[in-house]
């Protein structure tokens, strides 16, 4: 651990090694490889460590790219709300006939209502419905339900296809996770900075969630699980913008790739929360130009439509740059997911399936879609 402090002497407190993040990664393909080739890996990943750029791409673009693999796990068992809702919409197109079609659209635009789709989607992808059904498009039950899907599935790939994450190419990157309280900003922190580590970037941690006591000693528990170091405010009541600052000095310093930066979480209508977390960017923008590069706010999945004002809120004050929705291994609301991209435009860029440290996965909009219609 190592204490925010302005003193210069507490900079010391970790060795300086300025090769240590030019190490050869893991194989980052998941490849195996044999010995001409792997030296050929390290000579690549030293030159990353001259120009962030391709690391950091190829970080983002991997993480991403992994989630392909893991999409049965991503959503399964999750969702049992929204798969409940939506159950009935199968039951409503098992007996389709054209005469029913009226009848039958009203009572998909109810099921979609009550799954969180929220009145803008849902009377959108109704009317296209209704319009690909009058014009003899679609003909039979299994044919609405692959056009249903087929929207939502657009809607999230239009509005938010950027889904890995952007790390800029200045080194450190800064990733900030914003959002109300126990929301699982500090818990989705910890599995990100895993997930990073496991794929070799040297990751510090910031508790800049300076407003409760116990939040540093719970981003604590996550460094020394992680393996990875941690700034801490050195005393009470100390600004968040100037822990997070110092942090990311420190990660310049000392080379590292990225800092996590965790943030306290009011509510979204608080306005000292808000002014500080202004301060928090502006503040590790000064230490790395364009820094924060990403910052990602975490989204309750479970509480349904109110995530959609909290986003619109924290997206105004400070730029979201993507989304993490948490606790969908639970009854989380899916349909609003499709609301907030919608209207926001933002990408869900990773998702929560539950407390542990694997529990963090990369956003697949296929996977969501066919996981809420199941
Ligand atoms: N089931 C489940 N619980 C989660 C998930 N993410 C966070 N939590 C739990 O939500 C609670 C609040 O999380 P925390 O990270 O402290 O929220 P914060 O106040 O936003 O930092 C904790 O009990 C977490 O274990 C998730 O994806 N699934
Ligand atoms: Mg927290």
């Amino acid at each position: 651990m190592i204490l925010a402090s302005s003193s210069p002497s507490a900079h010391l407190s970790l060795l300086f090694n300025p090769l240590s993040s030019c190490q050869p990664l893991k194989p980052l393909l998941g490849i195996s490889v044999s010995p001409p080739a792997l030296r050929r890996a390290s000579t690549s990943r030293f030159r990353c460590c001259a120009g962030q750029t391709g690391f950091f791409t190829r970080l983002g673009r991997l993480i991403k790219e992994k989630a392909k693999s893991d999409v049965e796990k991503i959503f399964s068992g999750g969702f049992s709300k929204t798969r409940d809702n939506l159950a009935v919409i199968d039951e409503l197109l098992l007996y389709w006939n054209l005469a029913d079609t009226d009848r039958i659209l009203d009572d998909l635009e109810e099921a979609l209502l009550v799954a969180d789709f929220g009145p803008r989607i849902t009377i959108r992808i109704v009317e296209s419905l209704r319009e690909d059904i009058l014009a003899g498009k679609l003909k039979s039950g299994r044919e609405i339900k692959d056009a249903l899907k087929s929207s939502v599935l657009e809607i999230l790939t239009s509005k938010g296809s950027k889904t890995e994450l952007k790390l800029g190419f200045r080194k450190p990157a800064v990733i900030m996770i914003v959002g109300v309280n126990g929301g699982g900003k500090t818990t989705s922190l910890g599995k990100l900075a895993h997930r990073l580590k496991n794929e070799g970037a040297k990751v510090l941690l910031a508790a800049g969630d300076t407003f409760r006591a116990a939040a540093s000693d719970q981003l604590e528990i996550w460094a020394e699980r992680t393996g990875c170091e941690i700034v801490v405010a050195r005393r009470e009541n100390a600004k968040a913008s100037s822990v997070l600052s110092q942090a990311v000095k420190r990660g310049k310093d000392e080379g590292m790739d990225i800092v996590l930066c965790d943030t306290s979480g009011r509510l979204h209508t608080n306005y000292s929360l808000m002014e500080e977390l202004i301060a928090c960017k502006k503040a590790v923008s000064k230490v790395v130009p364009g820094a924060p590069n990403e910052i990602l706010q975490v989204l309750d999945g479970t509480t349904g439509l109110n995530m959609l004002p909290q986003a619109r809120e924290f997206n105004d004050v400070v730029g979201i740059t993507g989304l993490i929705l948490t606790k969908l291994d639970g009854s989380a609301r899916g349909g609003c997911v499709v609301s907030v991209v919608d209207e926001l435009g933002i990408p869900v860029k990773f998702v929560g399936v539950g407390e542990g440290i694997e529990d963090l996965q990369p956003f697949d909009a296929e996977a969501f879609v066919n996981a809420i219609f199941s």
